[in-house]
């Protein structure tokens, strides 16, 4: 069972799973008082389940879920129920480590360390101007660091030249979700509405294991599941697609077609709050469930079934997950299954809708406060010249001062060291050694840097290649707020003191800040503080926050943005804005409320099978692991769990292959090739293997990953690689 009852079941049911203590006798935090314990969410995804830790006398942290927490009701999955054992992880970084003369990763005081740092800086940037310096942000910061990050980036190091991971992430549904609604909040509704559901279709999806407690409000609702493989979720589904990877920008317009034949559009809706659905069908016409049949291999009597349970329900949801999003056709592919729900007259009504389902624990806040590329706190866009004087203001420089946008995150990453490209890189929050496409020339391009820097809790790949690495604190011993998958701020709380030598982003941050000239009330090391300045940051901005408060958080308000600090409906004598749980229900964000279909025709993916490559590969997760496994393969429990890569594989295409289960097999691409132990999958597409992208070194799935970009998002196609399989003789 992957989502555990709070008296956890399995091998240790009954008692407190020994994994989720942490702590060993004599590492007695100061400050934070033992027993008391404190309401906090799980570090891991977006889901962001409630949990309440205990810090016992001898330091040991225990969880469990918080009681009442709607989102979790008293589950978590595996990686929650363990996290704790991350805190004391036997190799947990406890100081500065600089580079040596001898290459060596040696231990340095924080003063040098940051004195070394921001000198190299000082020198890079004379030499080859600011945006010779990059940053890369992560979706697993809390908006206070996203928001000080990204501050930081355009201020003292006048850069221009930052992005984060969610743009491995969340960009191809960003981009669709903000061009159809005008407003990017991947549930635009609660997680709990998906309970009185009829009926919910899942694109590339698999929360039985990616937030397994989610699971418990899709008891009800009868599921349409569209994976190529046949996942735990899928086991669930009423109606499974099983497309080729790389197809369901087909397969979306193939189910567009089917209502519009079938007749069963919502006209009246599409009449009244839509546009643009015309110049749509123009571009979908073509795609009769036949022809969509022949691309995607998904029978056209499926797909006809499909949208009649769909159209069926009165109350239904569309959801897509990274299997629809990861692709060079990430944004039309969404957009095509936006169009769908807009032509059904889903979105904006209670009781139904589309959402995406955000991945990363500030995976939503993590794309609002200022760390991507084209952006400024508030989901502003650095090019508005009235967004750039709005931010300008609150921080007290020159609109002029402002640099513009930068690069996306691979094409940052591609540009590192190259002539014009930055020659230094600050890494907050993200292990692209692991978890960026084409991972081998990443390593070749971080390896070739004048300077990389790393801030973590733990010496990830990337912090092993770096010159100097920052040891910061973890979930569980500091303040601040996360965004959850649906749009709810959230305050994470520390229950414990962080170990001797271990300082905050915000601490690095303002260190290295005021190193390098700037005034030092300008970068506050209090989350509250950073926080206060946020919401004026946001003010007016998409993602409005300036009406929540840790004051307001901390009462129990369940919050959700937009809740700007006006007063709600009710005038100046009001009661504060009461946030906004269901965004649409009264028109779409766009200045005239209607909801936008986008004219998208089919295009295959940039990666085609061939001769030498005839299989597809995609990528994607496992229960036990979390992302990179920077964390994860530090817990004894996860790493028992799922030990070592496996491809999954056909029965069929292993036979043809010469390879038997639990053999040792080498998967190659058109970029490298990487070596996993066949676990035969009779469900699984026989022209398709799957990957896991957690595992490092020679086991990375992505030294098979492209580096093909979706036009708009700038998405890498994480989920489609040509490949071919063979026997690998054993070490
Ligand atoms: N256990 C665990 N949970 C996690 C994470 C984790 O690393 N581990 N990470 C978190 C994060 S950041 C994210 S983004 C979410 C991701 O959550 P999901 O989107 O659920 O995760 P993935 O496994 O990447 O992809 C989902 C499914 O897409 C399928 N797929 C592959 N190619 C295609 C395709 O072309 N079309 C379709 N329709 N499906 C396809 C895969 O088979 C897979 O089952 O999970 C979050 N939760
Ligand atoms: N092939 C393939 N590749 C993928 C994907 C896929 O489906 N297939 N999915 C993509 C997706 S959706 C995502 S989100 C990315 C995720 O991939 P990564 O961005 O690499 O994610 P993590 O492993 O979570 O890395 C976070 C790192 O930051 C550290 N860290 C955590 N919290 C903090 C903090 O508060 N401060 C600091 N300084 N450090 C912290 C962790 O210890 C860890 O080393 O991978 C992408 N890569
Ligand atoms: S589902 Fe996500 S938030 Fe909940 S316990 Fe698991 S990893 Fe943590
Ligand atoms: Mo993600």
């Amino acid at each position: 069972m992957s989502d555990r009852a709070p008296a956890p079941a399995g091998p240790r049911a009954g008692a407190a799973p020994a994994a989720a203590r942490a702590g060993t006798p004599g590492d007695i935090p100061a400050g934070i008082p033992a027993d008391t314990p404190a309401d906090t969410h799980c570090p891991y995804c977006a889901l962001q389940c409630g949990t309440r830790l205990s810090r016992a006398a001898d330091g040991a942290v225990t969880v469990r879920p918080t009681p009442g927490f709607p989102v979790n009701q008293g589950g978590l999955c595996q990686k929650g129920w363990t996290a704790p054992a991350l805190l004391d992880t036997p190799d947990r970084l406890r100081t500065p480590l600089l580079r040596d003369a001898g290459g060596t990763l040696a231990p340095a005081g924080w003063d040098t360390a940051l004195d070394t740092i921001a000198g190299r800086l000082r020198e890079l940037r004379a030499r080859y101007g600011p945006d010779a310096v990059a940053v890369l942000g992560g979706g697993g910061l809390t908006n206070e660091k996203a928001y000080l990050l990204g501050k930081f980036a355009r201020l003292a190091l006048g850069t221009s030249q930052i992005d984060y991971n969610g743009r491995f992430c969340m960009s191809s549904a960003a981009a669709a979700g903000n061009a159809a609604f005008g407003i990017d909040r991947g549930l635009p509704f609660p997680v709990t509405d998906l309970a009185g559901a009829e009926v919910v279709l899942l694109a590339g999806a698999n929360p039985a294991e990616t937030m397994p407690p989610l699971m418990r409000h899709l008891d009800g609702p009868e599921l349409i599941v569209i994976d190529p493989r046949r996942t735990p979720t899928a086991e669930r589904a009423a109606l499974h697609l099983q497309p080729r990877p790389g197809t369901d920008l087909a397969l979306a317009l193939g189910l567009l077609h089917a209502a519009v034949a079938e007749e069963l559009l919502d006209h009246d809706y599409i009449e009244t709050r839509t546009t643009g659905f015309d110049a749509c069908w123009r571009q979908a016409r073509e795609a009769w469930p036949e022809r969509v049949e022949a691309i995607t291999g998904v029978p056209a009597a499926d797909q006809r079934a499909a949208v009649r349970m769909l159209a069926a329900a009165g109350r239904r949801y569309l959801l897509t997950g990274r299997g629809s999003e990861q692709h060079s056709t990430g944004v039309d592919t969404v957009a095509a299954y936006i169009n769908l729900a807009l032509a059904l007259g889903m979105p904006g009504r209670p009781g139904s809708g589309y959402g995406c389902l955000t991945g990363q624990g500030n995976g939503q806040g993590g794309r609002e406060h200022g760390q991507k590329a084209d952006q400024l706190p508030g989901y502003r866009m650095i090019t508005d010249p009235a967004a750039r004087g709005h931010v300008a203001r609150v921080w007290g420089v020159a609109p002029e001062d402002l640099p513009g946008a930068g690069r996306s995150a691979w094409e940052l990453l591609d540009s590192l060291a190259t002539p014009g490209g930055p020659r230094a890189l600050l890494v907050f929050g993200t292990n692209p050694v692991v978890s960026a496409p084409h991972a081998a020339r990443v390593a070749r391009k971080l390896a070739a840097l004048d300077l990389l820097v790393v801030a973590d809790f733990v010496p990830s790949e990337t912090a092993r290649l770096a010159h100097a690495v920052l040891p910061v604190t973890q979930w569980a011993e500091e303040d601040g707020t996360m965004t959850s998958l649906e749009g709810r701020v959230l305050r994470r709380r520390a229950v414990r003191t962080p170990p001797p030598g271990v300082r905050g982003d915000l601490d690095v941050l303002h260190g290295l800040a005021v190193r390098l000239g700037e005034p030092a009330a300008r970068y506050p090391t209090s989350p509250r503080a950073v926080f206060d300045e946020l919401r004026r940051a946001s003010a007016g901005g998409r993602a409005d926050y300036s009406g929540i408060s840790y004051e307001r958080l901390d009462s129990g308000e369940a919050l959700y943005w937009p809740c700007p600090a006006a007063p709600g409906p009710g005038g100046a004598r009001a009661a504060p804005h009461p946030g906004t749980p269901r965004l649409f229900l009264d028109g779409f964000a766009h200045p005239d409320g209607r909801a936008r279909f986008a004219p998208v025709g089919h295009r295959e993916a940039a990666e085609r099978t061939g001769p030498g490559f005839p299989l597809h590969a995609t990528t994607g997760r496992l229960l036990a692991h979390y992302q990179s496994g920077a964390q994860t393969r530090r817990i004894a429990e996860l790493t028992a769990a799922a030990p070592e890569p496996e491809v999954e594989i056909h029965p069929d295409t292993a036979a043809r292959l010469g390879v038997g289960d639990g053999q040792r097999v080498r998967v190659s691409s058109a970029r490298g090739s990487t070596v996993a132990r066949a676990r035969l999958v009779a469900t699984l597409r026989t022209d398709t293997v799957f990957l896991p992208f957690h595992f490092p070194g020679a086991g990375r799935a992505n030294l098979l990953t492209g580096t093909a970009l979706d036009p708009v998002s700038r998405m890498p196609e994480f989920k489609v690689s040509a490949v071919c399989v063979e026997p690998e003789p054993a070490p």
